[in-house]
């Protein structure tokens, strides 16, 4: 049976080394929990590094025994993995560049061939225990290049990937020498999560812009099939923090420190130490509120614990100086011999204590500068048992998109933080408990379990949209069986769109020219079969390229018709060009506008062509001129149709199933072949009668009954048949 392999940097047990011997200390955090009900189960497991360097082959040995019984295996990084791996590239690379940090960036090969050499060592060690239909969840940013690498070696596993912090815009990604690696790495997964719309909206900006990989809907158009894209604000353990909250525990800690604090209100801020949290930023806010407020002095106090971390980063150094300094500023120019200002712990803090402060604070003050999503401020609004307290949020957290009932505020705003914390000191307690009741309930219903269930429903229906589009998908069975028809056949007729079918798209559309393997397949088709050139160019360029080969030909999407037979072409349909002027006008008025566009005139329809823009301005143009054109087209009757990279108005009842039928309707054909790769060819996929094959190039949903992956693979076909 399949399983499910969940794999991080870090396992959810942290190895110890205690008196020569090693011990494990479990992981708390609520990702651990939330998974647990995933690889707790069954055969699963959970693959990741254990925390420590073990280099004794007998020491390892017993590690990966005891892990095994805990669900899971252990990957081991020496010291230099970590030293370049994950303090570097990870952590002096990503770690800056996906917060937006950029002048902390680190650019260097060596680190980045770590990241590349540990992301294979993680390959090995699941190959080791995947098969080749397992699903396999690969979690952030230290692991980015293990979905492909492990869709290489198992095409056929469901593999997915969850980013817990944010994923920038191009702008920073772009400045990454290894942008496209990392972004390829990324692309072998089948589902891919983040955790608010903005970062998934990036990523798939990023994807377009530099893999050339186009998306809709959250849905990637990659080689050989469809990647989803999607956005999973992560929850907490909700219970356990509300449940936490009432423990007799955490009571009693809650009497015994406010007996020590009086009855001053308290403002608290929970962190890791690492510049993207906006620790100094904070400090200096409320330093400004004592500043201009002197009235609050005495009567509000901040707690400050700030968890050691990443220690020895020279960043991380400079950043716990500056700390130090704010506060014994603050607390040099404020304290009085009964008060102190900032209360400031630099070490962690056992969880029942964790929830003493978040019971006890009236507000919870969370103002990174950039965090992926920030489960602080959920844990503090889940402990208020009450529902009175404030909560402080930063519009630049992740949570802030959901959590839209705090007092959101920019953190690089010291008065604006500062008036937030008037604010919240001055708040009712009938609105606190409002606001916090209505984000206690949100919280609730989309908990971390809630969470890996959306998840994990939403990758089964990815793959199950995806075998919907394999199943149609031409193999060695399909081309078999038209390979036998077509031999058999003493009548037969094949239908060929053009551009994206026999051809590639260019970004001058006179470069698709026919080259000399597609002028030999034509002429190879056309010694038995009747071949017919469908296509929505016009006619000029259309009976140049193909002048002397024996084949049929349809312009302009039905509008003319030359058989081989023909000298000249004859209208296929009434031309009726009295429409034209007016929207002519429209169009060239979006031309001046939009650098890069350009008009195409064709006998029965005008084309807004938008391949040459700048990316993005395109798409947003072309968006104004279709509602523009929408407008007037009903006026005119017209029809306004949206194609790849191009914008068309035209008559609606000129289309190339209207064209391909009146073709077939005076003879019997006992082979009917139709292939084309967009909307345009649809009319001509349901004008087919029930025994023909029709194809659609690419992998999109389609009127067509087969998908084939593009137009190499379409030239394969021809050349089977002939
Ligand atoms: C990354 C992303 C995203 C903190 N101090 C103590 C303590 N903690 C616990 C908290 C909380 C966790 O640490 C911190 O989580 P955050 O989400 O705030 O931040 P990151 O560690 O940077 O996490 C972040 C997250 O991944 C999940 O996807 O939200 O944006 O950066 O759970 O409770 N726990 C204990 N003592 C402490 O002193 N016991």
């Amino acid at each position: 049976m399949a399983k499910t392999i969940i794999v991080s940097n870090r396992l959810p047990v942290s190895l110890r080394h205690k008196n020569n011997k090693f011990e494990f200390k479990p992981s708390a955090g609520g990702l651990a929990t939330g998974l647990g009900s995933i690889y707790k189960e069954g055969e699963n497991i959970w693959i990741g590094w254990p925390g420590n360097d073990v280099e004794d082959p007998e020491q390892r040995a017993e590690i990966i025994l005891e892990l095994h019984e805990l669900k899971m295996a252990p990957v081991f990084l020496n010291k230099k993995d970590i030293e370049e791996f994950y303090e570097g590239f990870s952590n002096e690379t990503l770690w800056p560049a996906f917060h937006y940090f950029t002048q902390y960036i680190n650019y260097d090969e060596n680190h980045w061939n770590a990241y590349v050499r540990v992301n294979e060592k993680f390959c090995e060690a699941i190959l080791k225990k995947a098969n080749p239909d397992d699903t396999i969840w690969v979690h952030d940013y230290q692991l980015l290049l293990l979905p492909q690498m492990l869709r290489e070696k198992l095409p056929q596993a469901t593999i997915a990937f969850f980013q817990h912090i944010p994923f920038p815009s191009y702008e920073i990604i772009r400045m990454l020498p290894w942008r496209k690696e990392i972004l390829e790495g990324m692309c072998g997964s089948d589902l891919l999560g983040f955790h608010t719309y903005d970062d998934m909206r990036h990523f798939l900006s990023a994807v377009g812009r530099l893999l050339g990989l186009s998306s809709e809907s959250g849905y990637i158009q990659a080689d050989n099939r469809i990647i989803n894209v999607d956005s999973f604000p992560m929850g907490i353990d909700y219970d356990k923090f509300a449940k936490a909250a009432k423990s007799k525990k955490t009571q009693n800690l809650v009497k015994k420190y406010r007996d020590t604090l009086g009855k001053q209100k308290l403002l608290l801020t929970i962190d890791r130490l690492d510049y993207s949290k906006g620790i100094p930023q904070r400090i200096t806010a409320f330093d400004t509120l004592l500043k201009q407020h002197p009235e609050f002095h005495g009567k509000v106090s901040m707690i400050m614990v700030v968890v050691p971390s990443r220690a020895k980063v020279k960043s991380y150094i400079e950043l716990k100086e500056e700390i130090d300094t704010l506060v014994g500023r603050i607390n040099s120019n404020y304290s009085t011999l009964n008060w102190v200002p900032v209360h400031y712990f630099y070490r962690s803090f056992p969880f029942e204590e964790l929830s003493a402060f978040y019971n006890l604070s009236d507000i919870a003050l969370v103002t990174p500068l950039r965090d992926g999503m920030n489960l602080v401020c959920k844990e503090f609004v889940a402990s208020k048992t009450d529902q009175k307290g404030v909560l402080i949020l930063s519009e630049m957290a992740g949570a802030s998109k959901e959590l839209q009932e705090a007092i959101l505020v920019n953190p690089n705003d010291m008065s604006g933080v500062a008036n937030a914390i008037k604010e919240a000191l001055s708040m009712k307690e009938k609105e606190q408990v409002q606001r916090m009741t209505s984000m206690q309930e949100s919280l609730k219903r989309y908990d971390i379990f809630q969470w890996v269930k959306v998840f994990m429903d939403r990758l089964s229906h990815v793959k199950q949209k995806q075998s919907e589009l394999m199943s149609k998908e031409v193999d060695a069975e399909v081309m078999a069986e038209l390979h036998r028809v077509f031999l058999e056949a003493k009548r037969p007729i094949i239908f060929l769109d053009y551009d994206g079918t026999l051809v590639g798209f260019k970004s001058r559309p006179e470069d698709a020219y026919p080259d000399e393997e597609l002028k030999t397949i034509v002429e190879g088709l056309s010694e038995k079969a009747q071949v017919v050139i469908i296509s929505g160019r016009d006619k000029e360029t259309l009976g140049r390229w193909f002048k002397g080969q024996k084949v049929d030909m349809i312009a302009e999407h039905g509008v003319w018709l030359k058989t081989r037979n023909d000298k000249t072409w004859q209208a296929y349909a009434e031309v009726d060009n009295d429409w034209k002027p007016d929207i002519q006008q429209v169009m060239e008025y979006y031309v001046m506008r939009t650098p890069g566009a350009f008009i195409e005139e064709k006998h029965h329809s005008l084309v807004w062509h938008y391949r040459k823009v700048e990316s993005g301005l395109g798409d947003l143009r072309m968006r104004e001129l279709f509602s523009h054109l929408k407008y007037m087209a009903r006026g005119h009757n017209l029809q306004v149709l949206e194609g790849n990279m191009v914008l068309e108005i035209k008559r609606p009842d000129i289309n190339k199933g209207r064209a391909a039928s009146a073709f077939m309707k005076d003879e019997e054909f006992d082979f009917i072949l139709a292939i084309g790769d967009d909307w345009t060819d649809e009319d001509t996929f349901k004008a087919m009668p029930k025994k023909a094959f029709t194809i659609r190039v690419g992998y999109s949903y389609t009127q067509a009954n087969y998908n084939i992956k593009s137009p190499k693979e379409v030239r394969y076909l021809l050349k089977k048949l002939i």
